[in-house]
């Protein structure tokens, strides 16, 4: 099957909800606010042409209808505020501030409509994959199903809006990076403790968000603690704040919980070689990295910038390495333009990348289902040459188990924005 056609396939026509008879009847009348009815009379209705009265859509399950017909004015929902503390409350009602924000609003580049409209999806397709995603399924299958919502309700236009990168399905001692390619048998299990991390992007503003599932009670503590550090991670976030200080907030709330796992009390240690970052327009690491630990890093973070605040917990060592196959791949941000390769296929390849992605990280799967076959051998070069990134899954030691919560958070003039909250997370 065409892969245009599977998107299209029991795609509904507008799904639209009519007004009740009550309601109308409100309208015209005197509004009945309880919906008892009121007095008990009912009123006279006047015989008129009875039109359908569109008031409300709804979303498909699974969802299929693109988010602009849910929001025609092109505004998105404004994601959880936090107001600066300390040298920075001014800025909540300071009217320079608030002057900069109109003009930001008013720039189709720059608006957080961009941001906003990519957090929305990614509520809506985190919300649907919390319900399906059951052990038995294969990896494959969830990435894909992820990756269709996302694709379907961003509208996915070339690199106008899309997925932001490629999604994480990392397993148990695994934290990040590890997404299925093509052939990968690997099934979920009733003992996994899964991330899912999946990117959404609107003209080039990446939503970054993840969460951690799992099926036995065993490891519910150990999702608190990530959880509530996540939390005091974008508490700690702010104009002026050192990253040291961030990481710091991070690690005394991590490292404050224990997980009992068959009667021995086990520490939650946060990964001390994994970090939350900033992100720029088509650059999911945008420069600046914060760390999960106490460190000396005096880097401020800056009026304006996007970051993505995550956390990862682990029962083990508390540092990863790198094991198994790659999967997540990306164009160098800063790399060269115009490489001198050998490869006639490597060249070709850059190409493709170059039209599909860009910048942004794209897996294996991402090239087969354009098309691209024997990749292989021009990906390495690509990757050797220091043109391409690969990002190895990230693991901690066997038997251990890890988790993630992340959020994107914006560093407004006025005040801090957790765009991706939801009510799940
Ligand atoms: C890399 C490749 C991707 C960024 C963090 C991350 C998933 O570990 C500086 C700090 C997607 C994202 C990234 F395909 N990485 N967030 N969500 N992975 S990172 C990093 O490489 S670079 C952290
Ligand atoms: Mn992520
Ligand atoms: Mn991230």
């Amino acid at each position: 099957m065409a892969i245009t056609d599977k998107f299209q396939e029991d795609i509904p026509d507008v799904v639209e909800v009519e007004d009740h008879d009550e309601n109308e009847e409100a309208e015209e009348g005197a509004p009945d606010v309880t919906g008892t009815g009121g007095d008990g009379k009912k009123k006279k209705k006047k015989k008129k042409t009875k039109k359908k009265k569109p008031v409300g859509l709804v979303q498909t399950d699974p969802p299929r209808i693109g988010l602009s017909k849910f929001f025609p004015d092109g505004h998105y929902p404004v994601g959880e505020i936090q107001e600066y503390t300390d040298d920075n409350a001014y800025r909540t009602t300071s009217e320079e501030k608030r002057y900069q924000e109109r003009m930001i609003l008013e720039d189709p580049e720059e608006t957080y409509d961009n941001i906003r409209r990519a957090a929305e999806v990614h509520r809506l397709v985190r919300r649907h994959a919390r319900q399906w995603i059951k052990p038995g399924m294969s990896m494959t299958s969830i990435a894909e199903t992820i990756e269709e919502g996302t694709r379907t309700l961003v509208e996915e236009n070339g690199l106008e809006s899309g997925i932001g990168f490629p999604t994480g399905l990392s397993l148990n001692n695994c934290a990040a990076h590890y997404s299925p390619n093509a052939g990968d048998t690997l099934v979920l299990s009733h003992g996994d403790v899964l991330k899912v991390d999946f990117g959404v992007h609107v003209k080039g503003r990446i939503l970054d968000s993840a969460f951690t599932l799992t099926w036995e009670p065993t490891y519910n503590k150990l999702l608190e603690a990530v959880k509530a550090s996540t939390n005091a991670g974008i508490r700690a976030a702010g104009i002026d704040v050192r990253l040291g200080d961030v990481g710091a907030a991070i690690q005394e709330v991590m490292e404050s919980y224990e997980v009992e796992v068959g009667s021995k009390m086990i520490p939650v240690k946060s990964i001390e070689n994994l970090s939350g970052h900033s992100i720029g327009p088509y650059q999911i690491h945008g420069g600046k990295s914060v760390l999960l630990v106490k460190n000396r890093d005096q880097t401020k973070m800056e009026e304006g910038e996007y970051y993505a605040i995550e956390t990862f917990g682990s029962t083990g060592r508390g540092t990863v390495i790198e094991e198994g196959d790659c999967s997540h791949y990306a164009k160098i941000f800063d790399g060269p333009t115009n490489p001198p390769l050998r490869l006639t296929s490597a060249k070709s390849l850059l190409k493709t990348i170059n039209k599909n992605f860009g910048t942004l990280p794209f897996c294996r799967r991402y090239l087969d289902r354009i098309g691209e076959s024997k990749y292989l051998l021009a990906l390495n070069h690509l990757v050797s040459q220091g043109v391409v990134q690969d990002y190895l899954p990230l693991c901690d030691i066997r038997g251990s188990m890890t988790a993630q919560f992340e959020h994107t958070i914006l560093l407004r003039p006025t005040v801090k924005e957790v765009v991706s909250r939801g009510d799940d997370y």
